[in-house]
């Protein structure tokens, strides 16, 4: 490593729900690290993806969409964004869904005209932007009001333009020793990520509030025991009435939850696992203070580099 040239640094992602902040963490990642779903506030707290060259680290930290919160569990959520633009960042990649009403982002621009590190804005969804001339004037209608350094169009569900935002965010970042060990490509547990992807798999096969009220807990999880591998997660929701639509018609929901779950972390950790699911109901958990810590809601400093 070159002491003297080598750059490391946080560029942080943050967006409305549904811009494809998680879309492009995995990107970047080489993976899909960050639960992605057609549903707006699928992530919850911040992730990181470590992208490294030979000259550079790049920690990429996937936020959760900002909104105005409601309930305890959305303030926790919108203090991960806090934390991650203010007081965390070399570089702000604010995300816009280029085809989405740009009048909404307003709060969020107000916050990040109080960042003092650079701001690049990143178009994303351009597949789905016929005429490209709309994205001269988002740039125009941004740039009014935030000192954007520079622009990227990209399609981040396609990779498109993603290499050159990287090379951008390289270049911005300060010279500084690397913040993790070469070759780390997160700073989670596998056990975090396995309560994450069955998370996932209840926003995509969930409607309306159930994916929102509820929380998992993997309980148990076993490594490396071959054929034996185990995951056994708590699914708690907010009240008793939603248990039975959690466990569906003769267990028929909470099957097809179980099976795509396990296929789901099977391919991410590359490993065989039986996976047991049970319904918990802790009543109103995302008001519940003592709870929201215990889930860990109240997320830790990433720039504490040891393993969450
Ligand atoms: N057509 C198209 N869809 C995209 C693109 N990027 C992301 N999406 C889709 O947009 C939806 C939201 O993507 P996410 O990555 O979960 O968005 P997010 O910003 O992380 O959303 P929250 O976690 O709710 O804040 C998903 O259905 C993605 O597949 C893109 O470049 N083009
Ligand atoms: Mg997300």
């Amino acid at each position: 490593m070159d002491e003297k040239h080598f750059k490391s640094g946080f560029a942080v992602l943050a967006g409305l729900p549904n811009a494809g902040k998680s879309t492009l963490l995995n990107q970047v990642a080489g993976g899909l690290l960050s639960a992605v779903t057609h549903k707006p506030q699928t992530t919850r707290q911040n992730i990181l993806a470590i992208a490294e060259g030979k000259n550079y680290q790049v920690v990429f930290v996937d936020t959760p969409g900002f909104l105005t919160p409601k309930y305890k569990l959305q303030q926790t959520m919108a203090d991960c964004v806090d934390r991650a633009v203010q007081e965390e960042a070399d570089v702000v990649l604010f995300m816009l869904d280029a085809t989405a009403d740009y009048a909404a982002n307003a709060k969020l621009v107000a916050k990040l005209k109080k960042v003092f590190c650079p701001i690049f804005l990143v178009l994303n969804k351009i597949d789905l932007v016929k005429d490209k001339s709309v994205l001269k004037i988002l740039e125009e209608q941004v740039k009014k009001e935030l000192p954007v350094k520079q622009v990227f169009a990209v399609c981040a569900a396609k990779g498109t333009g993603l290499e050159a935002l990287k090379n951008a965010v390289v270049n911005v970042l300060p010279t500084s020793p690397a913040y993790f060990p070469e070759g780390q490509w997160t700073d989670r547990w596998e056990r975090f990520y396995v309560a994450e992807f069955i998370r996932e798999q209840i926003f995509l096969l969930y409607q309306q509030e159930i994916p929102y009220s509820t929380y998992v807990e993997v309980e148990k999880f076993t490594e490396d025991l071959g054929p034996k591998n185990f995951i056994r997660a708590n699914i708690h929701v907010e009240r008793e009435s939603q248990k039975p639509i959690i466990i569906g018609k003769g267990g028929s929901m909470i099957k097809k939850l179980r099976e795509r779950s396990q296929k789901r972390i099977e391919e991410f950790l590359g490993r065989k696992y039986r996976v047991e699911l049970n319904v918990v109901v802790s009543p109103d958990w995302r008001n519940n203070t003592s709870l929201l810590e215990r889930f860990g809601y109240i997320d830790k400093d990433p720039r504490d580099t040891s393993i969450a």
